[in-house]
């Protein structure tokens, strides 16, 4: 699937959406979902254009890598839950039910989350 550069989370990254970001490094933004299941839900994408999770594993560079797991880490500390524990949810394609083509993932927490998995 090639990238759809009309997706929502481009037009965040272009400014022609507004969004508060509570992180942002040279190859990464975080805001928040705009319909949050918890106390905490941010949104963490990258910067570059990758359509998913699947994309970003195959094309990112090692930098972008490094810069979206030190973007957790930074962000569940900024919100108080590094200790209580998140969970990350990356929806991905079709039987993943990813609704918006940029990659993104979940990061939810403050509250007791409960099992998930299918
Ligand atoms: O879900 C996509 C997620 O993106 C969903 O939880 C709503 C969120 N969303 C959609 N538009 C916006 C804007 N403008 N700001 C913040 N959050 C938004 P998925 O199924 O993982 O693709």
């Amino acid at each position: 699937m090639s990238y759809d550069p009309s997706n929502i989370f481009a037009k965040i990254l272009r400014g022609e959406i507004p969004s508060k970001p509570v992180y942002e490094s040279d190859h990464v933004l975080a805001f928040p979902d705009i319909a949050p299941r918890a106390p905490v839900h941010v949104l963490i994408i990258p910067k570059g254009a990758y359509v998913s999770a699947q994309d970003f594993s195959e094309k990112a560079s090692p930098a972008e890598k490094a810069a979206f797991f030190d973007a957790i880490g930074a962000i569940a500390q900024q919100f108080g839950i590094a200790d209580s524990g998140y969970r990350l949810i990356a929806n991905t394609g079709a039987h993943g039910h990813q609704e918006v083509p940029h990659f993104h993932l979940h990061l939810i927490g403050g509250r007791a989350l409960g099992s998930m998995l299918p």
